[in-house]
Protein backbone atom coordinates (compact mmCIF):
# COMPACT_ATOMS: atom_id res chain seq x y z
CA UNK A 1 0.00 0.00 0.00
CA UNK A 2 0.80 3.93 -0.64
CA UNK A 3 -0.20 5.68 1.99
CA UNK A 4 -0.15 9.48 0.97
CA UNK A 5 -2.39 7.29 -2.22
CA UNK A 6 -4.92 5.75 0.18
CA UNK A 7 -4.93 9.05 2.19
CA UNK A 8 -6.08 11.09 -1.17
CA UNK A 9 -7.84 8.02 -2.08
CA UNK A 10 -10.15 8.15 0.86
CA UNK A 11 -10.25 12.01 0.65
CA UNK A 12 -12.35 11.14 -2.69
CA UNK A 13 -14.17 8.24 -1.58
CA UNK A 14 -15.75 10.47 1.33
CA UNK A 15 -15.94 13.47 -0.95
CA UNK A 16 -18.16 10.76 -2.92
CA UNK A 17 -20.26 9.44 -0.40
CA UNK A 18 -20.99 12.43 1.30
CA UNK A 19 -21.80 14.59 -2.00
CA UNK A 20 -23.94 12.11 -2.75
CA UNK A 21 -25.96 11.64 0.54
CA UNK A 22 -26.50 15.79 0.11
CA UNK A 23 -28.20 15.07 -2.64
CA UNK A 24 -30.56 12.46 -1.57
CA UNK A 25 -31.22 14.49 0.93
CA UNK A 26 -32.19 17.37 -1.17
CA UNK A 27 -33.93 15.15 -3.23
CA UNK A 28 -35.99 13.31 -0.49
CA UNK A 29 -36.83 17.21 0.77
CA UNK A 30 -38.23 18.53 -2.81
CA UNK A 31 -35.52 21.21 -2.20
CA UNK A 32 -34.29 21.46 -5.86
CA UNK A 33 -32.97 18.59 -7.79
CA UNK A 34 -35.57 18.01 -10.31
CA UNK A 35 -36.57 14.43 -11.02
CA UNK A 36 -33.89 11.55 -8.78
CA UNK A 37 -30.20 10.64 -8.37
CA UNK A 38 -28.61 7.35 -9.49
CA UNK A 39 -26.12 7.12 -6.41
CA UNK A 40 -22.99 5.02 -6.50
CA UNK A 41 -22.55 4.20 -2.71
CA UNK A 42 -20.66 1.34 -1.99
CA UNK A 43 -18.66 1.31 -5.40
CA UNK A 44 -16.45 4.55 -4.06
CA UNK A 45 -13.37 2.12 -4.57
CA UNK A 46 -14.00 0.91 -7.75
CA UNK A 47 -14.93 4.83 -9.02
CA UNK A 48 -11.49 6.68 -7.13
CA UNK A 49 -9.01 3.61 -7.71
CA UNK A 50 -9.32 3.53 -11.54
CA UNK A 51 -9.79 7.50 -11.54
CA UNK A 52 -6.63 7.56 -9.72
CA UNK A 53 -5.06 5.66 -12.03
CA UNK A 54 -5.33 8.00 -14.85
CA UNK A 55 -3.26 11.38 -15.53
CA UNK A 56 -4.94 14.49 -15.24
CA UNK A 57 -5.20 14.90 -19.03
CA UNK A 58 -6.76 11.42 -19.74
CA UNK A 59 -9.77 10.97 -20.53
CA UNK A 60 -12.70 9.82 -18.71
CA UNK A 61 -16.06 8.92 -19.53
CA UNK A 62 -19.11 7.81 -17.28
CA UNK A 63 -22.52 6.90 -17.55
CA UNK A 64 -25.84 7.64 -15.94
CA UNK A 65 -24.43 6.67 -12.49
CA UNK A 66 -21.59 8.86 -12.14
CA UNK A 67 -21.48 11.67 -9.55
CA UNK A 68 -18.64 9.95 -8.03
CA UNK A 69 -16.75 10.04 -11.91
CA UNK A 70 -15.81 13.54 -11.95
CA UNK A 71 -15.22 14.06 -8.41
CA UNK A 72 -12.59 10.82 -8.21
CA UNK A 73 -10.96 12.38 -11.21
CA UNK A 74 -10.74 15.57 -9.13
CA UNK A 75 -13.16 17.79 -10.54
CA UNK A 76 -14.48 20.96 -7.79
CA UNK A 77 -17.62 19.94 -5.94
CA UNK A 78 -19.69 23.63 -6.05
CA UNK A 79 -20.19 23.35 -9.67
CA UNK A 80 -21.11 19.60 -9.89
CA UNK A 81 -23.57 19.88 -7.05
CA UNK A 82 -25.39 23.35 -8.79
CA UNK A 83 -25.69 21.17 -12.47
CA UNK A 84 -27.56 18.75 -10.16
CA UNK A 85 -29.58 21.71 -9.04
CA UNK A 86 -29.92 23.02 -12.15
CA UNK A 87 -28.17 26.35 -11.78
CA UNK A 88 -26.33 28.63 -14.20
CA UNK A 89 -23.00 27.98 -11.92
CA UNK A 90 -22.90 24.23 -12.74
CA UNK A 91 -20.73 22.46 -15.03
CA UNK A 92 -22.89 22.62 -17.42
CA UNK A 93 -24.83 25.85 -16.55
CA UNK A 94 -27.42 23.58 -15.38
CA UNK A 95 -28.39 22.09 -18.58
CA UNK A 96 -27.40 18.77 -17.83
CA UNK A 97 -28.37 18.23 -14.24
CA UNK A 98 -27.91 14.58 -12.48
CA UNK A 99 -26.86 12.24 -15.24
CA UNK A 100 -24.79 14.97 -17.82
CA UNK A 101 -22.44 16.04 -15.58
CA UNK A 102 -19.13 16.33 -17.79
CA UNK A 103 -16.33 18.85 -16.36
CA UNK A 104 -13.75 18.95 -19.35
CA UNK A 105 -11.08 20.80 -16.90
CA UNK A 106 -10.65 17.27 -15.76
CA UNK A 107 -11.14 15.06 -18.82
CA UNK A 108 -14.74 14.51 -17.79
CA UNK A 109 -15.98 14.00 -21.19
CA UNK A 110 -19.68 13.38 -19.91
CA UNK A 111 -22.45 11.13 -19.16
CA UNK A 112 -25.17 9.42 -20.69
CA UNK A 113 -28.67 8.10 -19.54
CA UNK A 114 -28.89 5.86 -22.91
CA UNK A 115 -26.78 2.36 -21.31
CA UNK A 116 -23.92 1.47 -22.79
CA UNK A 117 -23.54 4.83 -24.85
CA UNK A 118 -20.43 5.92 -23.30
CA UNK A 119 -18.26 3.48 -24.39
CA UNK A 120 -18.04 4.13 -28.02
CA UNK A 121 -17.58 7.86 -26.99
CA UNK A 122 -14.35 6.76 -25.22
CA UNK A 123 -13.01 5.00 -28.23
CA UNK A 124 -13.71 7.82 -29.42
CA UNK A 125 -11.98 9.94 -27.46
CA UNK A 126 -9.08 7.62 -27.89
CA UNK A 127 -8.75 7.67 -31.28
CA UNK A 128 -8.57 11.27 -31.25
CA UNK A 129 -5.25 10.76 -29.32
CA UNK A 130 -4.18 8.72 -31.81
CA UNK A 131 -5.01 11.20 -34.43
CA UNK A 132 -3.65 14.39 -32.69
CA UNK A 133 -0.52 11.95 -31.74
CA UNK A 134 -0.44 12.21 -27.94
CA UNK A 135 -0.49 9.21 -25.18
CA UNK A 136 -3.49 10.33 -23.67
CA UNK A 137 -5.86 7.27 -23.01
CA UNK A 138 -9.41 7.14 -22.70
CA UNK A 139 -11.40 4.96 -19.64
CA UNK A 140 -14.97 4.35 -20.13
CA UNK A 141 -16.96 3.38 -16.38
CA UNK A 142 -20.35 1.09 -17.21
CA UNK A 143 -22.21 -1.57 -15.37
CA UNK A 144 -23.03 -4.96 -15.82
CA UNK A 145 -26.04 -4.18 -17.53
CA UNK A 146 -24.36 -2.21 -20.08
CA UNK A 147 -22.01 -5.52 -20.70
CA UNK A 148 -25.16 -7.11 -22.51
CA UNK A 149 -25.85 -3.95 -24.90
CA UNK A 150 -24.55 -3.80 -28.63
CA UNK A 151 -22.27 -0.81 -28.05
CA UNK A 152 -20.40 -2.53 -25.46
CA UNK A 153 -18.88 -5.03 -28.35
CA UNK A 154 -19.52 -2.33 -30.90
CA UNK A 155 -16.35 -0.06 -28.63
CA UNK A 156 -14.54 -3.30 -27.62
CA UNK A 157 -14.37 -4.34 -31.35
CA UNK A 158 -12.77 -1.38 -32.41
CA UNK A 159 -10.68 -0.49 -30.02
CA UNK A 160 -8.86 -3.54 -30.12
CA UNK A 161 -9.04 -3.77 -33.99
CA UNK A 162 -7.75 -0.66 -34.44
CA UNK A 163 -4.84 -1.20 -30.59
CA UNK A 164 -6.47 1.92 -29.21
CA UNK A 165 -5.46 3.37 -26.09
CA UNK A 166 -8.77 2.58 -24.25
CA UNK A 167 -9.65 1.37 -21.14
CA UNK A 168 -12.73 -0.33 -20.05
CA UNK A 169 -14.16 -0.62 -16.69
CA UNK A 170 -16.95 -2.41 -15.98
CA UNK A 171 -18.68 -1.65 -12.20
CA UNK A 172 -20.17 -5.19 -11.99
CA UNK A 173 -22.71 -3.95 -8.93
CA UNK A 174 -24.64 -7.86 -9.70
CA UNK A 175 -28.07 -5.63 -10.89
CA UNK A 176 -29.20 -3.56 -13.40
CA UNK A 177 -32.20 -2.01 -11.97
CA UNK A 178 -33.56 -4.87 -10.28
CA UNK A 179 -32.50 -8.11 -12.12
CA UNK A 180 -29.84 -9.85 -11.48
CA UNK A 181 -26.69 -10.20 -13.72
CA UNK A 182 -27.20 -14.39 -13.57
CA UNK A 183 -30.79 -14.16 -15.19
CA UNK A 184 -29.29 -12.34 -18.02
CA UNK A 185 -25.78 -13.04 -18.99
CA UNK A 186 -24.71 -16.10 -20.99
CA UNK A 187 -21.40 -15.66 -20.13
CA UNK A 188 -19.17 -16.74 -17.38
CA UNK A 189 -17.98 -13.43 -16.14
CA UNK A 190 -17.76 -9.66 -18.10
CA UNK A 191 -13.92 -10.32 -18.27
CA UNK A 192 -13.96 -13.32 -19.84
CA UNK A 193 -15.70 -11.41 -22.98
CA UNK A 194 -12.29 -9.84 -23.39
CA UNK A 195 -10.91 -12.71 -25.22
CA UNK A 196 -13.75 -12.43 -28.13
CA UNK A 197 -12.09 -9.57 -28.69
CA UNK A 198 -8.13 -10.47 -28.38
CA UNK A 199 -7.41 -8.41 -24.96
CA UNK A 200 -6.84 -8.53 -21.89
CA UNK A 201 -9.74 -9.29 -19.31
CA UNK A 202 -9.32 -8.92 -15.61
CA UNK A 203 -11.54 -9.49 -12.88
CA UNK A 204 -11.13 -7.39 -9.73
CA UNK A 205 -12.18 -7.13 -6.10
CA UNK A 206 -14.01 -3.83 -6.34
CA UNK A 207 -14.13 -3.20 -2.71
CA UNK A 208 -10.23 -2.80 -2.30
CA UNK A 209 -9.39 0.34 -3.91
CA UNK A 210 -5.54 -0.93 -4.05
CA UNK A 211 -6.31 -3.11 -5.96
CA UNK A 212 -8.45 -1.66 -8.45
CA UNK A 213 -5.46 0.75 -8.60
CA UNK A 214 -3.32 -1.76 -9.11
CA UNK A 215 -5.46 -3.57 -12.01
CA UNK A 216 -6.29 -0.42 -13.92
CA UNK A 217 -3.03 1.48 -13.62
CA UNK A 218 -1.32 -1.58 -16.09
CA UNK A 219 -4.13 -1.72 -18.49
CA UNK A 220 -3.70 2.71 -18.19
CA UNK A 221 0.46 1.92 -18.77
CA UNK A 222 -0.06 -0.47 -21.43
CA UNK A 223 -2.69 1.23 -23.54
CA UNK A 224 -0.93 4.64 -23.11
CA UNK A 225 2.58 2.27 -24.26
CA UNK A 226 0.60 1.44 -27.80
CA UNK A 227 -0.33 -2.23 -26.65
CA UNK A 228 -4.48 -1.80 -27.11
CA UNK A 229 -7.11 -1.66 -24.95
CA UNK A 230 -8.07 -4.12 -21.74
CA UNK A 231 -11.22 -4.78 -20.06
CA UNK A 232 -11.21 -4.55 -16.01
CA UNK A 233 -14.47 -5.74 -14.50
CA UNK A 234 -14.71 -4.59 -11.00
CA UNK A 235 -16.64 -6.43 -8.75
CA UNK A 236 -18.47 -4.21 -6.38
CA UNK A 237 -22.43 -3.66 -5.04
CA UNK A 238 -24.77 -0.76 -5.06
CA UNK A 239 -26.00 -0.42 -1.01
CA UNK A 240 -28.85 2.00 -2.67
CA UNK A 241 -32.08 1.15 -4.84
CA UNK A 242 -31.69 1.84 -8.22
CA UNK A 243 -32.21 5.61 -8.08
CA UNK A 244 -34.13 7.50 -5.07
CA UNK A 245 -37.95 7.17 -5.68
CA UNK A 246 -38.51 7.29 -2.22
CA UNK A 247 -38.70 4.12 -0.57
CA UNK A 248 -35.90 2.03 -1.35
CA UNK A 249 -37.28 -1.54 -2.18
CA UNK A 250 -34.48 -4.23 -1.90
CA UNK A 251 -36.28 -7.43 -1.57
CA UNK A 252 -35.35 -8.87 -4.26
CA UNK A 253 -31.87 -8.96 -2.88
CA UNK A 254 -31.23 -12.01 -0.66
CA UNK A 255 -31.06 -10.41 3.30
CA UNK A 256 -26.96 -12.65 3.27
CA UNK A 257 -25.45 -11.11 -0.16
CA UNK A 258 -26.29 -7.51 1.01
CA UNK A 259 -25.20 -8.80 4.75
CA UNK A 260 -22.09 -9.47 3.03
CA UNK A 261 -21.37 -6.84 0.57
CA UNK A 262 -21.76 -4.34 3.74
CA UNK A 263 -19.13 -5.90 5.56
CA UNK A 264 -17.17 -4.80 2.83
CA UNK A 265 -17.84 -1.51 2.65
CA UNK A 266 -14.97 -0.12 0.77
CA UNK A 267 -14.95 3.54 3.07
CA UNK A 268 -14.66 1.45 6.17
CA UNK A 269 -12.29 -1.82 4.48
CA UNK A 270 -9.66 1.76 3.56
CA UNK A 271 -10.10 3.30 6.76
CA UNK A 272 -9.07 0.29 9.07
CA UNK A 273 -6.29 -0.63 6.44
CA UNK A 274 -4.64 3.05 7.06
CA UNK A 275 -5.22 2.83 10.93
CA UNK A 276 -3.27 -0.67 10.59
CA UNK A 277 -0.70 1.60 8.61
CA UNK A 278 -0.43 3.96 11.72
CA UNK A 279 -2.97 6.94 10.61
CA UNK A 280 -4.69 8.01 14.07
CA UNK A 281 -8.50 8.08 14.09
CA UNK A 282 -7.62 12.10 15.36
CA UNK A 283 -5.63 12.00 11.33
CA UNK A 284 -8.49 10.49 9.76
CA UNK A 285 -10.97 12.01 11.67
CA UNK A 286 -9.87 15.67 10.40
CA UNK A 287 -9.83 14.57 7.18
CA UNK A 288 -13.52 13.42 6.96
CA UNK A 289 -14.44 16.89 8.73
CA UNK A 290 -12.91 18.92 5.76
CA UNK A 291 -14.79 16.81 3.58
CA UNK A 292 -18.43 16.93 5.27
CA UNK A 293 -17.31 20.92 5.10
CA UNK A 294 -16.51 20.89 1.40
CA UNK A 295 -19.72 19.41 0.78
CA UNK A 296 -21.52 21.66 2.80
CA UNK A 297 -19.98 24.69 1.20
CA UNK A 298 -20.69 23.31 -2.05
CA UNK A 299 -24.51 22.75 -1.54
CA UNK A 300 -24.65 26.64 -0.71
CA UNK A 301 -22.84 27.31 -3.18
CA UNK A 302 -25.67 25.57 -5.20
CA UNK A 303 -28.49 26.59 -3.48
CA UNK A 304 -27.44 30.20 -3.50
CA UNK A 305 -26.80 30.20 -7.24
CA UNK A 306 -29.09 31.68 -9.69
CA UNK A 307 -31.22 29.67 -11.90
CA UNK A 308 -30.38 30.16 -15.97
CA UNK A 309 -32.30 32.61 -17.47
CA UNK A 310 -34.81 32.26 -19.88
CA UNK A 311 -33.00 33.48 -22.91
CA UNK A 312 -30.23 31.28 -22.18
CA UNK A 313 -31.86 28.72 -22.71
CA UNK A 314 -30.54 27.78 -26.40
CA UNK A 315 -26.84 28.93 -25.64
CA UNK A 316 -24.15 25.69 -24.69
CA UNK A 317 -26.02 23.22 -26.84
CA UNK A 318 -24.04 23.17 -30.03
CA UNK A 319 -21.12 22.68 -30.80
CA UNK A 320 -18.60 25.17 -32.16
CA UNK A 321 -17.62 24.12 -35.20
CA UNK A 322 -14.03 23.38 -36.05
CA UNK A 323 -11.80 23.78 -39.25
CA UNK A 324 -11.16 20.79 -41.02
CA UNK A 325 -7.73 20.45 -42.98
CA UNK A 326 -8.16 18.30 -45.74
CA UNK A 327 -4.46 17.45 -45.39
CA UNK A 328 -4.73 15.50 -42.35
CA UNK A 329 -2.48 12.83 -42.67
CA UNK A 330 -4.02 9.89 -41.40
CA UNK A 331 -3.37 8.25 -38.15
CA UNK A 332 -0.73 5.08 -38.49
CA UNK A 333 -2.54 2.07 -37.24
CA UNK A 334 -1.37 -0.86 -35.94
CA UNK A 335 -1.66 -4.21 -37.54
CA UNK A 336 -4.70 -6.10 -36.37
CA UNK A 337 -3.68 -8.86 -33.59
CA UNK A 338 -2.42 -12.28 -35.05
CA UNK A 339 -4.63 -15.14 -34.44
CA UNK A 340 -5.60 -16.92 -30.89
CA UNK A 341 -6.70 -20.38 -30.40
CA UNK A 342 -10.36 -20.24 -29.07
CA UNK A 343 -10.83 -22.66 -26.34
CA UNK A 344 -13.96 -25.10 -26.84
CA UNK A 345 -16.83 -24.39 -24.82
CA UNK A 346 -19.49 -26.95 -24.53
CA UNK A 347 -22.58 -26.11 -25.84
CA UNK A 348 -25.11 -24.92 -23.15
CA UNK A 349 -22.54 -22.53 -22.30
CA UNK A 350 -19.47 -22.15 -19.83
CA UNK A 351 -20.98 -21.39 -16.24
C1 LIG B 1 -30.40 1.66 -23.96
C2 LIG B 1 -31.14 1.72 -22.65
N1 LIG B 1 -31.88 0.67 -22.27
C3 LIG B 1 -32.54 0.68 -21.08
C4 LIG B 1 -32.46 1.78 -20.26
C5 LIG B 1 -33.19 1.81 -18.90
N2 LIG B 1 -32.17 1.62 -17.85
C6 LIG B 1 -31.62 2.66 -17.20
S1 LIG B 1 -30.46 2.20 -16.11
C7 LIG B 1 -30.70 0.56 -16.47
C8 LIG B 1 -29.91 -0.49 -15.77
C9 LIG B 1 -28.45 -0.37 -16.00
O1 LIG B 1 -27.77 -1.32 -15.21
P1 LIG B 1 -26.21 -1.32 -15.13
O2 LIG B 1 -25.62 -1.10 -16.47
O3 LIG B 1 -25.82 -2.58 -14.42
O4 LIG B 1 -25.86 -0.05 -14.23
P2 LIG B 1 -26.27 0.23 -12.69
O5 LIG B 1 -27.56 0.98 -12.71
O6 LIG B 1 -26.36 -1.07 -11.98
O7 LIG B 1 -25.17 1.07 -12.16
C10 LIG B 1 -31.68 0.40 -17.46
C11 LIG B 1 -32.09 -0.90 -17.99
C12 LIG B 1 -31.70 2.89 -20.72
N3 LIG B 1 -31.57 3.99 -19.97
N4 LIG B 1 -31.02 2.82 -21.89
MG1 LIG C 1 -25.40 -2.87 -12.43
Amino acid sequence: MNRERDLEALRRMLRIRRFEEAAMDIVRKGQGIAGSVHVCIGQEAAVVGSCLALRADDYMVGYHRSHGHPIAKGAALGPLMAELMGRRTGVCHGKGGSMHLADFSVGSLGETAIVGAGIPQAVGAAYSARVRGTDQVALAFFGDGAANIGSFHEGLNLAAAWGLGAVFVCENNLYAMSTALADTMASESVAARAAAYRMPGVIVDGQDVDAVYDVVSAAVERGRAGGGPTLVEARTYRYRDHAEYGNMDLSHRPAEEVEHWRSRDPVELLHARLLADGISETELAALAETVAEEVRAAVRFAKQSPQPAPEELFEDLWATPIETTPAMPAPPMPSPPGPVPVAAVPAGGAR
